[in-house]
């Protein structure tokens, strides 16, 4: 007879083999270039995680909620990979079914995702074959070849299992760092394209005039370092992109269809625009908004050379991870400056911020109009909705007027002569005034930067020279349409956080 598998190690073999399938799922996409198991499984969570959990991850981890939603994954992984091999000392047919089970979630999951084929799901399925069989040699005991008379089975062999699990589980390191590393290849391969700088082909009339006067102080830079905007976005990893393959179409509600290629882009008249992206989820006073030159072509030049149909309403589009969103058509022709972006601040778009191509739309949250990786652009009725609508955003998402004091820094200073400064934006509309007030004194008029366009962030400062004391300072901007900003205070959903921007400070 034989010994079953002592608990311990039977939970030891659930983790390995459970380690073993996964590394392999990802060695085999990584190979084949289709979208890893556990990434897969992150973005389908994503995709189906309701509005308030979503909102607190981002409010949880910031832009670091993919590592956390990755770990997350790995962790509840581990935990189950741990019953399956405690089950499969038990019943060896229960644990396998348990592997087999995680490995149809992720061939299903990858099968899924925008942009994959059926294919996609090979390397679930392989990794979990793999790992339900090694899963079923750890956990069941095989008689031992005694040299001798006897052949008797000694039953469960310690030191056996020991170097099988430890062979076992090197091969998933193996594999999982392969997989990494390839991985790492791939997006080092598209980085190293980005790099390639754009032709000097910008028409020089069309180059912004960033005065000199911009900017009144240093916390805030002007325009936003590419290495410091803000991102944000549903993709667990970036999407596969080869220059030389990409193009974007234009279709639906079209006189005439047309794809354009990054060639056709660079052949077309280039402008460059200073404009802040906002993020709709940013609440009073944070940090989901940047500013910067972007370079491309006018959306508005491309849809004349398609024709627009006067029936469509929503510019609705599409990026080649699958996300989606839409704006009115109007937006595209009511003079603000929708383009189709390849530059950022001088540098070829990075691959964070949408290369090869990405939109980008005066006026408007991202959720509703800044697509990266661009692959589609259709015009529609409103019937289509984009991601983020039936989440629970509002189809429609223009910028509110917003303000933010980012100096005083931190929450104690000295006293003596400084200053309050901040931004203030109001997208398309543009900034008239921005308005402090300290305590319960009056509203004092800070002094504006110089105004370089209606579509960009205003800096914004106030000189003060306070004594020692608790303060509480507040700040409000207009805009030029002569809107005041509100004081009610909403949540960033459906569409946008009001209420003014206030911080304390202590002064010793
Ligand atoms: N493909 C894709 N494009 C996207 C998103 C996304 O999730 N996927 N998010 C949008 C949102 S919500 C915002 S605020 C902006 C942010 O752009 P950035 O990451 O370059 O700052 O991108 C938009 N474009
Ligand atoms: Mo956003």
């Amino acid at each position: 007879m034989t010994t079953p598998v002592p608990r311990r190690f039977a939970a030891i073999a659930g983790l390995v083999s459970g380690a073993l399938a996964v590394a392999i799922g990802m060695l085999l996409a990584a190979i084949t270039e289709v979208v890893s198991p556990i990434d897969a499984v992150g973005s389908e969570v994503v995709d189906r995680a309701p509005r308030r959990v979503k909102e607190l991850a981002i409010r949880w981890f910031e832009t670091d909620d993919k590592l956390a939603l990755r770990i997350g994954i790995i962790s509840i992984l581990a935990v189950a990979a741990v019953g399956v091999g405690v089950l499969a000392a038990r019943r060896v047919w229960l644990g396998m079914a348990g592997i087999g089970l995680f490995g149809l979630v992720g061939a299903l999951s990858a099968a899924h995702r925008p942009g994959e084929s059926a294919g996609a799901a090979l390397p679930s399925i392989l990794g979990a074959v793999v790992g339900a069989i090694v899963l079923s040699r750890l956990v069941q005991p095989r008689p031992i070849e005694v040299p001798g008379p006897s052949k008797a089975p000694l039953g469960w062999d310690r030191r056996r299992f020991l170097v099988a699990s430890g062979v076992a589980a090197a091969g998933a390191a193996a594999a999982g760092g392969v997989a990494r590393a390839l991985e790492g290849q791939r997006v080092s391969e598209i980085r190293q394209a980005t790099r390639v700088p754009l032709p000097d082909t910008v028409i020089a009339e069309e180059m912004p005039d960033i005065s000199p006067g911009a900017e009144l102080f240093d916390e805030t830079p002007f325009l936003t370092p590419n290495d410091q905007f803000y991102r944000i976005d549903t993709a667990l990893s970036f999407p596969g992109i080869d220059l030389d393959l990409w193009s974007f179409e234009i279709a639906g509600m079209v006189d005439t269809p047309m794809r354009f290629t990054y060639a056709d882009l660079l052949a077309m008249p280039q402008v460059e625009r200073v404009v802040t992206l906002c993020c709709v989820s940013n609440e009073v006073g944070g940090k989901y908004i940047g500013n910067a030159v972007w370079r491309g072509v006018m959306l508005r030049d491309l849809l004349e050379r398609t024709g627009v149909n006067p029936a469509a309403e929503q510019v609705y589009s599409t990026s080649l991870d699958g996300w989606t969103c839409g704006f009115p058509v109007a937006a595209a022709f009511d003079g603000r400056d929708a383009m189709i972006a390849i530059g950022m601040n001088g540098e070829t778009l990075p691959l964070e911020h949408g290369y090869p191509a990405r939109l980008v739309v005066p006026g408007l949250y991202g959720y509703v109009s800044a697509t990266k990786w661009l692959s589609k652009i259709e015009l529609t009725g409103w019937d289509r909705e984009g991601y983020w609508v039936p989440r629970g955003w509002s189809a429609d998402g223009p910028i509110k007027t917003q303000s933010r004091i980012d100096v005083p820094r931190t929450a104690t200073v000295t006293t003596g002569k400084q200053a309050i400064a901040g931004v203030a934006w109001a997208q398309f509309r543009g900034i008239e005034r921005v308005e402090v007030q300290i305590d319960e004194g009056p509203w004092q008029q800070a002094t504006l930067a110089a105004d370089v366009s209606d579509d960009t962030w205003r800096q914004w400062l106030l000189e003060w020279d306070p004594s020692p004391g608790l303060y509480l300072l507040k700040v409000r901007a207009t805009d030029k349409s002569g809107e005041t900003q509100t004081a009610d205070q909403t949540p960033v959903a459906p569409d946008g956080a009001t209420g003014y921007h206030m911080i304390r400070v202590k002064v010793v």
